[in-house]
């Protein structure tokens, strides 16, 4: 057997026997692995149906089609292009064609909760374009009056709006009174909320906005992959504009089409179109409001925000990997208006996408939340060291001391045989 095989047997146990809270994780079905892992990874598609560079695509044409509809059917957006590799090329080929190369460009900060692509010093979106960036408030909730004056400053050409960690509705509405006021593009990146907006328990900002940017694979379960949708009002303000997106996307960016992954997204379109997934999407958000309640968040959507700093300081880090040692994965995260990094942040981000999947309701949520107090209360007084140069040593230190912990062993025993007896889906039905 293939040693690769092999690692992925053993990453199926590991699904099985630990709970997923990374809110931008999911499974996907069987019916999406099958087209995932169909043939059609065999074939060379350059180009939109219709107009391809190489032969034999009358199938994949017909594929890419079905997947644009469906898009459009439950966005209830005007133009679908389904072919960016994921949603960080997908921002690219939106930025690259609405700002241009060097244009102003107004975004959420990373540390607000906002995305890399949308200007964040690290990522190439402030290297190749202006970014300026905006923050929420001390209340944690984006700054409105901060993007105004933003705006009115700097004349960005396209503002977007949308976030990675940041756990209430946004005012899309708000956004685009000040995109108007600017004649600016406003965009919308619904990565992570995206299955919720297709279950109808969660604002859509398709009135709002000229364009959306999605990926696939988070609460929408599907595929890893992207998406960008126009809206009638951004078509309203320039008819050509899916055409130049699609421009950009192939043959500015990309060359052939992954037809694997645009089949797989069309067969989880065709999943949220079913009512079991309004269904799930409504789970989703109470077991959120569970899980925020249990361990003292707030969440509007599938995401939980959690303020280490209650328990001593910089313990992002040292939280995500006594959770990982106790069977539970979910990712550090800054925190609003903190003095960590990214590598040290003060908080831990969780969600509810991937344990709803799997069937599990509030009352799990609930001895969820519990193991997960006890693991935090196992990490106080671990703080970080304030000196930079003290940290490499202490995360060393620190993770031998862990790994010998047996109240994290323990919590890890009965995650496992808690875990268990909810199937993977993809796997085990
Ligand atoms: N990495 C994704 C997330 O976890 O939210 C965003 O791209």
């Amino acid at each position: 057997m293939s040693k690769v095989l092999k690692l992925i047997e053993e990453d199926i146990t590991r699904q099985r026997n630990t709970l997923v809270l990374i809110p931008s994780e999911n499974y996907v079905s069987k019916n999406v692995l099958k087209a995932l892992g169909s043939v059609l990874t065999n074939k060379y598609s350059e180009g939109f149906p219709g107009a391809r560079y190489y032969g034999g695509n009358e199938i994949i044409d017909k594929i890419e089609i079905y997947c644009q509809q469906l898009a459009n059917k439950v966005f209830k957006t005007d133009y679908a292009i389904v072919q960016p590799y994921s949603g960080s090329p997908a921002n690219m080929a939106v930025l690259l064609t609405l700002a241009g190369l060097g244009g102003t460009v107004l975004g959420q900060s990373l540390f607000a909760g906002g995305h890399l692509t949308h200007g964040a010093s690290a990522s190439f979106t402030s290297q190749m374009f202006n970014a300026v960036q905006y923050g929420v408030r001390n209340d944690g909730r984006i700054d409105m009056e901060q993007v105004r004056s933003l705006a009115k400053i700097h004349k960005p050409k396209m503002i977007w709006v949308g976030t990675t960690a940041y756990p209430y509705i946004l005012d899309y509405q708000g956004f685009a009174e000040i995109a108007e006021s600017i004649d600016a593009w406003l965009v919308a990146d619904i990565a992570h909320v995206a299955g919720l907006i297709a279950g109808g328990v969660h604002p859509s900002p398709v009135k709002y906005v000229d364009v959306i940017t999605t990926t696939t694979h988070k609460t929408l379960r599907g595929p890893r992959g992207g998406m960008i949708l126009i809206t009638k009002k951004g078509l309203k303000k320039d008819p050509q504009l899916g055409k130049k997106i699609e421009k950009t996307v192939m043959p500015g960016l990309q060359g052939g089409p992954h037809d694997h992954q645009t089949a797989a997204i069309a067969v989880a379109l065709e999943e949220i179109l079913k009512p079991s997934f309004k269904k799930y999407a409504k789970q989703v958000i109470k077991n959120a409001k569970v899980l925020a309640k249990e361990l003292g968040g707030i969440s509007e959507t599938h995401l939980v925000l959690v303020d280490l700093r209650k328990y001593g300081f910089g313990l992002g880090y040292q939280a995500q990997y006594a959770l990982e040692l106790a069977g539970i994965t979910m990712n550090r995260n800054t925190v609003p208006k903190e003095a960590g990094s990214a590598f040290y942040p003060s908080g831990i981000r969780m969600g509810s996408p991937a344990l709803t999947s799997r069937g599990m309701k509030e009352k799990d949520m609930v001895r969820i939340a519990g193991w997960i107090k006890q693991v935090l209360e196992e990490i106080r007084r671990h703080d970080l060291p304030k000196e930079q140069e003290k940290r490499k040593d202490f995360m060393k230190v620190y993770k031998q001391e862990m790994s010998k912990n047996k109240k994290l062993k323990a919590i890890r025993r009965e995650v496992e045989k808690f875990a268990k007896k909810f199937p993977v889906p993809g796997v085990d039905n």
